[in-house]
């Protein structure tokens, strides 16, 4: 393999690289060495050494510190320096795309998609550093005058997964920056050569205009580092993506100091194809919903609801579609889907399907680990497809794995409630060309997920909306719309330009 990708992104191949960056990264941080692993390969592509709790301290006091002066620069100012930022991405996209699918496993153009995403980030807080409006007020008072106006909050922790190891950063890193705040990193310890990457490619614009320690890098245990971080009454605000049971604690702990959460948490995502539906859009939408990224987006594909006019042709068709994935090294022309994180994925995926299977479902295809050959050094399996009842628990699950749940309903009313029967709430869709099924499914008494949408798959949002879900899913909001109000502190003033003090509500005190 041609790996000069690596020496572009300033990554050794077999060094010991910092994992900790205040704007530029410490010789030697106190922590325990980790390995970067490929999944594909098994090989171990560079060590990095990660922070102790001292080395947090170090960083959040900078942090704060680079706080007080970063508010003060004017946030179009602020944006024109995000604006280099994304430039900067731009001319190491390739690079870094290879490294995302060389450390986490998602085939090239998928780490590529996903580095476009911290660009088009980029662009987006660029803009929206000269539109962070607040509204004005008129006043019930006589002379008197209302407006809100939003502040820089501070330093924003920023925790993300191995799944998006840069695209989930840019979204609140981007955003942070223009809204005055300064981020401190955790990234997922799966996958710490890419956010070395990053950083450096932030700290390098950065350190041009003279404010390092804007974005600050902190790879550490969860088990120390990361409790630091999630009770420190200096960081107030943390934006947190994971699974549900990691989403809990963190809002437990953030909620007692009365901190401020954003939480994107765990998917159940349903696609829902009515008889109506054009079975090409289905076909392709499910298969890149289900099998990209080797199902391990929070926005995957897992469940297919199949009205029952059209359900044979979509499942024959499907398993048709599974039969010509090549799944194998993704860093390979030709291959679709790459390999899972680790062996407890690959472990999580084959113990649901004996679940499924025990709970009356059918493998209709796949369902085994790949071995042999070059599937013996790294974590594969096949992409599957379940013929499954509504009764079956283990479909309300999320196995974060290429299992796709497929059942059979009589109608748009029996589907709706399948989509909605389970605890998460992301993403969902609809196939139908029938407008009164798409407005059922998108108004109150359907779909019951941050993201619905109709005649296309439920991953793969665009970063102009606010990204999110409902119940489980943990009710934040990232990237798009007014996300980046999350990232501010909203003041209400009133000034009275008259002479006299009148009350509101009509009172009168004392005169
Ligand atoms: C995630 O899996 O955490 O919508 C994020 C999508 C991507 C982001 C997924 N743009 O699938």
């Amino acid at each position: 393999m041609d790996d000069s990708f690596l020496s572009d992104l300033g990554i050794r191949k077999g060094g010991l690289h910092s994992g900790v960056s205040h704007g530029s990264f410490l010789e030697q941080p106190g922590g325990e060495v980790v390995e970067s692993v490929s999944p594909a390969t098994g090989e171990i592509i560079a060590k990095v050494r990660q922070a102790s709790v001292q080395e947090y301290e170090e960083v959040v006091k900078k942090a704060r510190e680079v706080f007080l002066e970063w508010r003060m620069v004017p946030a179009p100012e602020r944006g024109a320096i995000v604006r280099e930022i994304g430039d900067a991405f731009r001319a190491k996209k390739e690079s870094l795309g290879k490294l995302v699918s060389l450390e986490m496993g998602k085939i090239a153009a998928e780490g590529m998609g996903e580095v476009q995403e911290v660009i088009d980030m980029c662009d987006f807080a660029v803009g929206l550093s000269r539109q962070l409006y607040g509204l004005s007020m008129h006043s019930e008072r006589p002379h008197h005058r209302m407006y809100e106006q939003w502040h820089p909050l501070g330093v924003v922790g920023v925790i993300t997964a191995f799944n998006f190891p840069v695209a989930v950063w840019g979204w609140n890193a981007m955003i942070a920056a223009v809204c005055g705040d300064v981020v401190l990193w955790k990234p997922s310890h799966s996958t710490p050569l890419t956010s070395i990457a990053a950083q450096r490619i932030a700290d390098e614009v950065l350190a041009r205009h003279g404010f390092q320690g804007v974005m600050n890098l902190v790879i550490g245990r969860s088990r120390d580092v990361g409790e630091a971080l999630l009770a420190d009454r200096r960081v107030p605000l943390v934006s947190a993506t994971g699974s549900c049971r990691m989403g809990r604690h963190v809002g437990k702990v953030v909620a007692e100091r009365l901190g401020r959460t954003l939480l994107e948490l765990g998917g159940n995502n349903a696609v829902l194809v009515m008889d109506d539906a054009d079975p090409d859009l289905v076909v392709r939408a499910v298969l890149f919903g289900a099998v990209g990224t080797a199902g391990q987006r929070c926005t995957s594909t897992r469940r297919l609801i199949l009205q029952k006019g059209i359900a044979p042709e979509i499942t024959r068709r499907l398993v048709e579609a599974y039969k010509q994935v090549k799944v194998g090294n993704p860093l390979e022309e030709g291959v679709l889907m790459g390999p899972l994180i680790n062996e407890l994925a690959v472990e999580q995926m084959m113990a649901a399907l004996e679940e499924a299977k025990k709970q009356g479902g059918e493998i209709l295809y796949g369902g085994n680990k790949l071995t042999g050959g070059e599937y013996d050094k790294g974590f594969f399996v096949e992409p599957t497809i379940v013929k499954a009842r509504k009764d079956m628990a283990i479909t309300r699950e999320e196995t974060f794995a290429p299992v796709l749940y497929v059942f059979e309903v009589e109608d748009l009313e029996e589907a709706v409630e399948i989509q909605n029967s389970v605890d998460q709430g992301l993403s969902s869709s609809i196939f139908t060309t029938n407008l009164l099924s798409a407005e059922t499914f998108l108004s109150h008494k359907g779909s019951d997920c941050g993201i619905a949408n109709v005649n296309l798959g439920t991953s793969g949002a665009e970063i102009g909306g606010a990204f999110g879900g409902e119940k489980d899913t943990g009710g934040g909001r990232e990237a798009g719309s007014d996300a980046w109000k999350a990232y501010m502190r909203r003041q209400t003033c009133t000034i009275n330009w008259g002479k006299d003090l009148p009350l509101a509500q009509g009172i009168h005190f004392g005169d």
